[in-house]
């Protein structure tokens, strides 16, 4: 390993220089993507980001997930184990926009895939639905450029109301929530995803009837 690549290294475990990274690298993520968007409103004349959220993990909820996933509480394993410490939501209106924004983030030279997990086609116990995308991305520091480790939540508004208020409701209980509000969470998860299944097919029949209205001129 080279001197140079030794010092950054080191340098990595330092804790302000860390939250610089994480902080740098939510900016570039973010302005990727407000970029991606404004292309994709300039072709298709549609919009498919709603909003973006984005955090970085509190020190609480790190040293809880390294707790929880038998890691001592080091900012090494703190830098090398938890993967979405720098955290962005980007929030659609679709359930077709989730992929779509998907293959468009990982057409992004600079960003490298690292793993994606699909809770769209495989649900989580909970009820919970998203499309999580671990990448990294690099960081120009005076030092050198360092790899930096950010998770991509894409989600519908519907599902991210089921999630902001699930996480609530869940807090509350600390993860042992009675066994009826889990089921209660369950059966409204279904429902987020039946009025999602709707609200896509109604926007296909309007487009179509608005295509079919444009190539005859008249009314739909
Ligand atoms: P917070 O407060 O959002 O930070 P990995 O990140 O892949 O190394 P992990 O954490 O087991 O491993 O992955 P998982 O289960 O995909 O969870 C990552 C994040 O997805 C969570 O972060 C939540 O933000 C969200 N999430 C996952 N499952 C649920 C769920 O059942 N309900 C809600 N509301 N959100 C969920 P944190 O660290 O748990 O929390």
């Amino acid at each position: 390993m080279a001197e140079e690549y030794r010092e950054i290294q080191e340098d990595i475990y330092d804790w302000q220089n860390i939250m610089f990274l994480y902080n740098a690298a939510i900016k570039e993520v973010r302005t990727k993507l407000d970029i991606m968007n404004d292309e994709f409103q300039y072709i298709h004349q549609y919009n498919p980001i709603e909003y973006i959220k984005s955090r970085i993990k509190t020190p609480e909820s790190i040293v809880n997930k390294l707790k929880r996933n038998g890691y001592e509480s080091t900012i090494q394993n703190m830098v090398e184990h938890i993967n979405d410490i720098a955290g962005i939501r980007v929030v659609c209106s679709f359930t077709s926009d989730i992929y779509r924004l998907a293959e468009m983030i990982g057409r992004q030279r600079e960003f490298n895939i690292l793993y994606i997990k699909d809770y769209m086609k495989h649900p989580k116990e909970s009820g919970y639905r998203s499309y999580h995308m671990h990448i990294t991305v690099p960081i120009q520091t005076t030092k050198g450029v360092v790899p930096t480790k950010v998770e991509i939540q894409i989600r519908t508004i519907a599902m991210d109301f089921w999630a902001s208020l699930e996480h609530k409701i869940y807090y509350k209980f600390e993860g042992d929530a009675p066994d009826y509000i889990s089921q209660d969470l369950q059966a409204c998860a279904t429902i987020v995803a039946n009025l999602d299944e709707k609200m896509l097919s109604l926007n296909e029949a309007i487009m179509e009837a608005k295509g079919r209205q444009e190539k005859q001129g008249g009314k739909v």
